[in-house]
């Protein structure tokens, strides 16, 4: 059954079949939640990123998981914040559709989200709370499945958001 669930917490430490990181287009890792896994998943995952090597932004690309529990990791980036005239939306909302469709081809039965583009590329977080619970639930009723969702908000203000906007 489809259950979308906020978590306030660090993805590292969700159990579920695939998590989703905010990578950058040339998939090096960085800080926030792609500095995380990649240190909590070690170098095979940066070795399969080495390989795909480019994501354009509102694009997701797909990897194992090294060390991590999850099956996989999706690696997906998010637009970076000019001001809302770029096509930002758009791109943002692109981020979560490409993940779920992945995440339906590699047939995961959860799914873990963090709040894309809301760190160091600066998208509001409270524009960025809405589309993503949206383009959630529409893009799961578009692809006919269920699936477990969490959204895992590292910082209090995205869980707070989130959970008013879920429960
Ligand atoms: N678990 C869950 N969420 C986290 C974690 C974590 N361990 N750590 C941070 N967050 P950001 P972006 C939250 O900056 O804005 C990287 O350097 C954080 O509070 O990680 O998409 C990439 O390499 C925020 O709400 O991603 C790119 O260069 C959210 O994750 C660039 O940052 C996203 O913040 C991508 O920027």
């Amino acid at each position: 059954m489809t259950q979308l669930k906020v978590i306030h917490g660090d993805i590292i430490t969700i159990a579920c079949d695939i998590i989703v990181n905010a990578a950058n287009n040339g998939l090096q890792g960085g800080g926030g939640v792609d500095g995380a896994i990649h240190q909590a998943g070690g170098p095979a995952i940066m070795e399969e990123c080495r390989e795909i090597g480019y994501c354009p932004t509102g694009s997701a690309v797909i990897t194992s998981a090294g060390d991590l529990q999850a099956d996989y990791i999706i690696h997906t980036v998010g637009p970076v914040w000019m001001g809302g005239t770029r096509g930002e939306a758009e791109k943002l909302q692109s981020c979560y559709e490409e993940s779920i469709e992945l995440a339906v081809e590699y047939r995961a039965d959860s799914l873990a989200f963090p709040n894309i583009s809301t760190g160091v590329y600066k998208y509001p977080k409270d524009l960025a709370a809405p589309l993503a619970i949206k383009t959630v639930k529409e893009m799961l009723k578009k692809q006919g499945t269920e699936m477990e969702i969490f959204f895992v908000c590292f910082d209090a203000e995205n869980a707070e958001l989130y959970k008013k906007l879920i429960e």
